[in-house]
């Protein structure tokens, strides 16, 4: 069987839709997991969100070992966490990062990313929409026949 794709969001992320939607757009994150499975339907996805560092890490161990590819959105620990850097420098396959809001336009404090120095790829500015992207990326560094939603 093949193993799983991992999207995984970090802190706050539950609230999206919720708030300035002027940034980050009116989809929640339960219609964004939808929206993954739709881009890969038939394909094992695990789709997680955590508030919690320590979690998110434990979640890339876990891919590590069932894992084929990852895209994180690791919203703030994005600017902050060597952990999750060491973390993700030990899963062997594609990783994609992917934040909601083009980053570069905004605030200095979202400029530097720690998670760029292992992505494969970064999808940035895309809204909601760049999770269908990045699934249908993620789908294409891994070599497979994409299913076309109909
Ligand atoms: O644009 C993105 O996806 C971000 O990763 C989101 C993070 C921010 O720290 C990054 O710079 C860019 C913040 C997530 C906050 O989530 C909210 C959700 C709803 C309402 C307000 C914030």
């Amino acid at each position: 069987m093949a193993k799983r794709i991992y999207v995984l969001n970090g802190p706050n992320l539950n609230r999206l839709g919720l708030r300035e939607p002027e940034i980050y757009g009116r989809t929640t994150l339960s219609e964004v997991e939808q929206m993954c499975r739709a881009a890969a339907p038939g394909r094992a996805l695990d789709f997680r969100q955590t508030n919690k560092e320590f979690e998110l890490i434990d979640w890339i161990h876990e891919a590590i070992d069932e894992g084929s590819g990852i895209i994180i959105n690791p919203a703030a620990f994005t600017f902050t966490s060597i952990a999750l850097l060491d973390a993700l420098k030990m899963f062997p396959g594609p990783i994609i990062e992917l934040h909601i809001s083009n980053i570069h336009r905004r605030e200095a404090y979202y400029h530097h990313s720690y998670v760029s120095k292992v992505a494969t790829a970064v999808i940035a500015g895309l809204g909601a929409n760049g999770y269908r992207v990045a699934v249908a990326a993620m789908q294409d560094l891994l070599g497979e026949a994409r299913a076309h939603p109909a």
